[in-house]
This record gives structure tokens, sequence and C-alpha cells, in this order.
């Protein structure tokens, strides 16, 4: 009788581990994870997000596909909407700007306060401290699972009319911006003229002459050849324009726990290579090297700025009186969206840049 007992409870017991193990093997991924993005792969942008979905199917040995699609492609050019769509699941994955989603996500216009951030230290400050955990909590609860940094870079301004040293030098230029209002409050402060345009509509634009100039990081001016529509480019670091690695939190929640490493791990690798690769020749040799010693890697163009240079355009590096200049103009719009991206937010930048 105890015999019968004992072996009984064996029999549930293999029962139990046999039923655990088939509902892990359960998880059937999708033949195709869909991921949104506003460039091409031309981009270190592009690229980066290449990457990850590479490393993703490598390391996963090809259990996980996942596929980007390139321009906005699936959101009819709206570069605006990715937030909303991954949040709902229409959407997968994203490899995107914080620009982009900052009319959604308040707190993401914290990138684009005017002179606020300025070099790249205080952007890794801002990113890998208490902010950037912040921010990811506050996207997990909306349904977007963040999982690293990448980078779009530093703004700079373009335009085909002058070149721009003072806040007097911006006064009636047309201006095509991102579609979003913080743009507008500071180009307006600045007595231009700021134009909405998708970037999927963008280089249409500067071809026909619609606009006097843009503002864009090296790691788009040099891919969308940027000298053949403008020939002034002023280097002012005006707002910072990080992207976001991202997932959907249903979606995350789908994979075993190897995988969620594994997409993990990823992203912070394809991030840490986007990263160098568009910083490359801005923060002397720290990305250079990084893309040497971490990846085996030397790009063909090391030098971005002296690049642009031979191509024809005229550089305006600011002085830090120049700089301040543009820091007074715009300070109205500084106050006013500290409100609006939240105090909380900006009191933990703050401090996260004072360390
Ligand atoms: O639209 C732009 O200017 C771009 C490509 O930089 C972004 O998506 C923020």
């Amino acid at each position: 009788m105890k015999k019968i007992v004992i072996l009984s409870l064996v029999v549930l017991l293999l029962m139990g581990i046999s039923f655990s193990a088939g509902s892990a093997q359960e998880f059937k991924p999708k033949t195709e994870y869909t991921m949104t993005l506003n460039v091409g792969n031309t981009m270190g942008w592009g690229m980066g997000a290449q990457k990850w979905c590479d490393l993703i199917n490598e390391r996963t040995g090809g259990k996980i596909n996942v596929k980007p699609y390139w321009g906005s492609q699936l959101l009819a050019g709206k570069q605006m909407n990715w937030f909303q769509a991954v949040a709902e699941g229409s959407i997968d994955f994203a490899v995107e700007s914080t620009i982009n989603s900052s009319p959604v996500v308040k707190s993401h216009n914290l990138f684009s306060l005017p002179f606020f951030i300025n070099t790249f230290e205080n952007l890794d400050k801002i990113e890998y401290g208490e902010t950037g955990k912040k921010l990811f909590a506050e996207m997990e609860k909306m349904q977007v699972k963040a999982l690293a940094w990448g980078e779009n870079g530093f703004r700079q301004l373009t335009n085909n009319i002058r070149p721009v040293r003072t806040p007097e030098d911006t006064k009636g230029l047309r201006l095509r911006v991102c579609p979003t209002p913080i743009y507008d409050d500071i180009f307006k402060q600045l007595g231009a003229d700021p134009i909405h345009m998708n970037w999927a509509d963008a280089v249409t634009g500067f071809q026909q002459g619609a606009v006097d100039g843009q503002e864009n990081p090296y790691g788009i001016l040099l891919p969308v050849k940027i000298w053949e529509y403008h020939k002034y480019v002023t280097n002012w670091n005006y707002l910072a324009d990080p992207l976001l690695f991202v997932v959907n939190k249903r979606v995350w929640d789908s994979f075993p726990k190897d995988i969620q490493t594994i997409i993990k791990e990823t992203a912070e690798e394809a991030g840490m290579w986007e990263k160098a690769f568009v910083r490359r020749g801005l923060d002397g040799d720290i990305s250079i090297n990084l893309l040497k010693d971490k990846f085996g890697e030397t790009p063909d163009i090391l030098d971005q700025i002296a690049y642009v240079k031979t191509m024809g355009m005229e550089v305006a590096k600011l002085t830090e009186a120049e700089l301040n200049a543009f820091k007074e103009a715009t300070k109205p719009v500084l106050d006013k969206w500290i409100t609006e991206v939240g105090t909380d937010f900006v009191a933990a930048a703050k401090l996260d840049m004072a360390k």
C-alpha cells in the first residue's frame, strides 16, 4: 500500500514536471515581428536597428525574426505616431526618437528643452542615471518596454541663406521642423518661420527649395548629403535627440526568460555600437576607439565636421558667448516647457547632470 502511494506521488510529480516543461515549450513566436523607424538603413540609426534585428535572429537560432520597416512606412510617414502604435501593439518593436514620441509622452520633451543638456557627458548622465530609469518606468506603465538607448544626436542648424551665429541671424528663416509643438515655440521665439514636415517629405522639400533650412544631427546630415541643398551649418548642440530601443509590453511578456535576456542584451549592444557610430569624431577619440576596440571597426569617415567642410559647407562653431546669446533668447521657451515636461523629470535631470 505504502509503495502504491509513493509510486503515485512520483507519477504525479513527473506529470507536474512534464506539464510545466510543456508550457514553456508552448511559446510559439510569430513568424515576423514588425519594427518601425523613421529613417532608412543608410543612417547610423537604421544600421543600429538592423544590427539589433540581426543579433536577435542570430542568438535565438532564428527563432525570433524582427523585420525593420524603414521611413515610418507602417505609419504612412506619420513619424509622431510610433509610440501609440507600439503601445497598442499594432507594431511590435521600434528604434525611435524621443522627439517623435514627445507629443504623446510629455516627459520626452526633456531632451528638446533648448540649451539645457548641451554635452554628451550630460546626456549620458541623464540616460544612465535616475532620470533614465524614471523614463523607462513611465513608458512601461504605458505598455512600451524600453530596453536600451541609442542616439540620433545633438541637432545642428543648416540653411542656404546665411551663416547663423546670433539670434538676429535666424530671423525670417523658413525652417523645416519636426511636427511637434516645442519646435514651434523655439523657432518662433527666434523670429524664424517653423514649417512642419514629416521626414518622409522633408528631403523633397529641401530639393524643391520649399524651405531655407532645417535642423538635424551629423548622423543625418551626411547620409542625406545636406550640402547639396544648404551651404551653412551652425554647430550649437541646442537640443539632444536620443533613440529608444523598445518592444510592446505584451509581446515582451510573451517571451520566455532566455529570449528576453537575449533581446535586452542585444538592444544594449546595438545601442552602444549605434551611439559610437553617430558620435564618431564628435567626442574626440572616445567613440572612434570604442568602435575599434569593442567592435573591430574603423568607419570610412572619421571626422564628420571636416567632411562636410570638404563638401563645401561653411561651419559655424559657436563660442561660449554666442551660445549664451541663444540661451538667453530662448529662456522663455525653456521656462514654459519645464512645466510641460514635468518639474520632477527636470529636477532629476539636473541632479544627474550635477553628478
Ligand atoms: O524628422 C527628423 O528630423 C528626424 C529624422 O531626425 C527624426 O525622426 C527626429
